[in-house]
């Protein structure tokens, strides 16, 4: 036999008896223990091996047919990927979920026990990252040809704890009990250089060239990680780069003598893949930082070119075998990197390379905050990436010199259209170097894609109005709704069978059962023993206690002032004033049990500050006999992926009330609409085309919109305003600002009082009264149960358009031009 006649033994037998083999197997060999002695670590690390072979036979033909095959590719180039556990996902993709229970049970183990054992790999900081998770879910689901690109930190986001109510940030050291998911290849490290100079050369024509002379370099090695679609399609790759210090380090170690310095050299380099920035629409300019990007984008493009695509492959016709996505702008310096391999790797002429890099690439921009659009300083650049910074003045002045052609009167729009600011600093915007370099440019829902075109790229769509489009986010149906809500799932597929975990528009046939009582009943029974598991998980991890028969109000995401946790903050403590008042008697509140889940930035001292106040309350409101249990605040720490999967089913009310305008999308509120809860929320993001899909009567819509927004901003907004008319506003900043909620002393909140009344940036004052008009809607409608029953199937019956296979459908259609590709068998 040859390598290619050798077939792959990689089948395993799908069996219970088959799989309590691989696992003993696995338990005795892999991991050198034998069942008596296993502790649940071990039994974890062999079960998730286990079950990788059970994936391996289709991830061995899709790498064979990609291959032979050489269809068009999507690389995802993301510095992100919030992956959550992968245990149940894998048992979902290989279908052995049954067998396992059966298997595991025979042998005396406990499957959940294993379930929990494993730490989520947490590489992303919210919604951003989850979507990049999402995306690739769907990529393989669908058959499509594609490759994630990232970084695998050694810590990912920060674990978040509370001490006396303030977030305390511990490592996250995901990595201690060992990595089952992931294959390292060091042989296949690639080398990818810093810094140094650029020097001036004559090639064998005698042409003057230039070229990159890197003053250091550092090895990325490749891990991989399977991606498995649902119900045996491709098993993709998700490829993770971690920096390791090339050979050079090692000699220094010999040569120089002085042994710590070269260690420590060492270190240096391998820290570019250590830890994950933790700021969330808020980038932080860090030079490492930098490095981690440039580190990302080389590796992968090197790795494109030399590895997956064949040795004799013409690049001239690489537009045809790949599209990079950059999902943001955290990886646009792949633009200038490919430029510099075309032209000073491989000699192309300029003309010639740029031709096909234009064809190459496409951006996604996720984010409205002027703040959140990177820049990077030139000087920072040029220093760490000197020919890159060339090449990206090069572009610039092409680009510059074309606009002057089209607008030959108007010099003013020609500066403002630049690459490069001049203001603060000389900088280099990534946005527009990724606007001007893809061939599309997308929002990530309608009203963020018309106000990208309206607003932050408005010159730029002037010009090219076909560059830009929208892609509506998703989420994938496997994890949000089949894995995480097993009870509603079994109910869907008893009433419509199973079609919709791949075909979610197909949930439009319960809408007729919103108006069957049986069906309602059993919705409503499911959605309690959602809110009893929730109160489980709660009891056992953070010791907060809930109550199931409670309206569960939920608000889960980033700590972030534009989302405005503080304005439904306003709202509890308005009606716990109002209660300790007497204004407002007891029994006539609708018991609530107000959910938050929130990480800030460490960096980020007012969010830090809201959630001691989110606690303080908390704190205040759960211990007051006066509510009786009635009103209660659960804040678990380290909100993530694994957290929402119990959160999210249990919720009968979405938060999603940022102020109109500034949420780019939005993907958390998809994810509770496919669960059953009713959505309170503004007119921004995904939350427009959730209420043009479930209704107005189906949703809970207040506040500004954004034109409004933008009218009172121009008039100049004056927060005090709002205070001094508002008695039930003023009451509740007066109970914050009197010490109420931190044992007498006033200066504790102050910051957050004083913010609000003189600045509020967000206007949460001005949608306060909105908002608490809205409320009293909600309490209004959840005393009719039955009929709430009846909107939140409708909401589940209507949201099969937020499947994150739809907007993978939509990226193929508008930007991507692929095809699926099935493995063969
Ligand atoms: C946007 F700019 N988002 C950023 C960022 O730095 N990080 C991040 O997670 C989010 C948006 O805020 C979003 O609206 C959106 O849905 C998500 O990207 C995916 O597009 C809510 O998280």
């Amino acid at each position: 036999m040859t390598a290619e006649t050798t077939p792959p033994i990689a089948t395993r037998e799908h069996t219970v008896e088959g799989f309590v083999r691989e696992f003993l197997r696995e338990l005795n060999f892999g991991q050198g223990v034998d069942l008596t002695r296993a502790s649940v670590n071990d039994k974890y690390l062999a079960m998730a091996r286990t079950v990788r072979h059970y994936l391996m036979t289709r991830w061995l033909s899709t790498l064979r047919s990609q291959a032979k095959l050489q269809a068009k590719s999507v690389a995802y180039l993301s510095a992100e990927f919030l992956l959550g556990r992968q245990l149940d996902n894998a048992l979902l993709a290989s279908g052995l979920e049954d067998i396992v229970k059966e298997g595991l049970a025979s042998l005396g183990i406990d499957l959940e026990e294993l379930r929990q054992a494993e730490i989520e790999p947490g590489l992303g900081n919210g919604g951003l990252g989850r979507l990049a998770a999402c995306f690739i879910d769907s990529l393989a689901t669908m058959n499509v040809p594609s490759i994630g690109y990232g970084i695998r930190y050694e810590y990912g986001i920060f674990k978040q704890t509370f001490v006396d109510g303030w977030q305390v940030e511990k490592p996250d050291d995901w990595l201690r009990l060992g990595s089952p998911w992931e294959f390292p290849h060091p042989e296949a490290a690639v080398k990818v250089g810093f810094g140094g100079h650029v020097e001036q050369y004559q090639d064998d024509d005698g042409v003057v060239k230039r070229r990159w002379v890197p003053g250091w370099s550092v090895l990325g090695v490749p891990y991989n990680y399977m991606v498995p679609g649902y119900d045996a399609g491709r098993v993709n790759t998700l490829r993770l780069w971690s920096a390791r210090a090339t050979r050079a380090f090692d000699l220094e170690i010999f040569n120089s003598g002085d042994y710590a310095e070269a260690v420590r050299a060492q270190t240096f380099a391998e820290n570019i893949s250590k830890v994950l920035y933790p700021e969330d629409s808020t980038p932080q300019g860090k030079e490492l930082r930098l490095q981690q990007q440039y580190f990302f984008v080389a590796c992968s493009i090197k790795d494109f070119v030399d590895q997956v695509l064949p040795a004799d492959f013409d690049l001239h016709k690489l537009p045809d075998r790949i599209v990079f996505q950059l999902n943001d702008t955290h990886p646009v310096i792949a633009v200038p990197e490919l430029m510099r391999v075309l032209v000073d790797e491989k000699g192309w002429e300029w003309d010639e390379a740029w031709a096909v890099t234009k064809q190459c690439f496409a951006y996604t921009c996720h984010t409205l905050l002027p703040e959140a659009l990177e820049v990077w300083p030139v000087e920072l650049l040029g220093r760490l990436l000197p020919r890159h910074l060339e090449i990206i003045y090069r572009i610039n002045d092409e680009f510059l010199a074309e606009l002057r052609v089209a607008y030959p009167n108007d010099e003013l729009r020609v500066r403002r259209m630049s690459i490069i600011a001049e203001y603060p600093v000389r900088a280099v915007r990534m946005a527009y170097l990724a606007t001007v370099a893809g061939t599309k440019v997308n929002g990530v829902a309608e009203l963020h894609s018309q106000l990208l075109r309206d607003k932050v790229l408005d010159d730029f769509a002037a010009y090219w109005p076909d560059k830009f489009t929208n892609v509506t986010n998703g989420v994938t149906p496997r994890r949000f709704v089949k894995l995480s809500n097993p009870g509603l799932s079994g109910l869907i597929t008893e009433a419509i069978g199973d079609g919709w975990v791949t075909d979610l528009d197909q949930l439009k046939g319960l809408e007729p059962l919103a108006d069957d009582a049986e069906f309602r009943r059993r919705f409503r029974e499911i959605k309690y023993a959602n809110k009893q598991r929730l109160a489980g998980v709660l009891a056992e991890r953070d010791n907060i206690v809930v109550n199931p028969d409670t309206l569960f109000d939920v608000m889960v995401k980033r700590l972030h002032e534009y989302k405005r946790q503080t304005l439904k903050l306003l709202h509890i403590v308005s009606l716990y004033e109002k209660i300790t008042t007497g204004e407002l008697a007891i029994g006539d509140v609708t018991p609530r049990t107000f959910a938050f889940g929130a990480k800030a930035a460490p960096g980020y001292v007012m969010a830090k500050q809201i959630i001691g106040l989110i606690n303080a309350v908390g704190r205040t409101i759960n211990d007051d006999p006066a509510l009786e249990g009635r009103l209660r605040v659960a804040f678990p720490a380290n909100y993530n992926v694994t957290l929402a999967e119990t959160l999210i089913p249990a919720a009968d009310l979405s938060e999603q009330i940022s102020l109109a305008g500034k949420e780019a999308s939005g993907t958390g509120n998809m994810k509770f609409m496919l669960n059953g809860a009713l959505t309170i929320g503004t007119d921004d993001g995904a939350n427009v085309e959730i209420r043009q899909l479930v209704g107005d009567e189906n949703f809970f819509l207040f506040g500004l919109t954004e034109p409004q927004v933008a009218e009172v901003v121009e008039r100049g907004y004056h927060p005090s305003a709002y205070y001094e008319t508002n008695l039930d506003l003023r009451n509740a900043l007066d109970l914050i600002a009197s010490g109420a909620f931190s044992g007498g002393d006033r200066a504790v909140f102050e910051p957050i009082v004083s913010n609000l009344l003189n600045e509020d940036r967000f206007l949460a004052l001005a949608d306060f009264q909105a908002y608490v008009d809205a409320q009293a809607r909600v309490d209004a409608a959840y005393a009719d149960t039955d009929d709430w029953t009846r909107r939140a199937v409708l909401n589940v019956a209507r949201g099969g358009f937020f499947s994150s296979d739809r907007s993978m459908r939509d990226y193929i259609e508008r930007i991507w031009h692929t095809y699926p590709v099935a493995p063969e068998a």
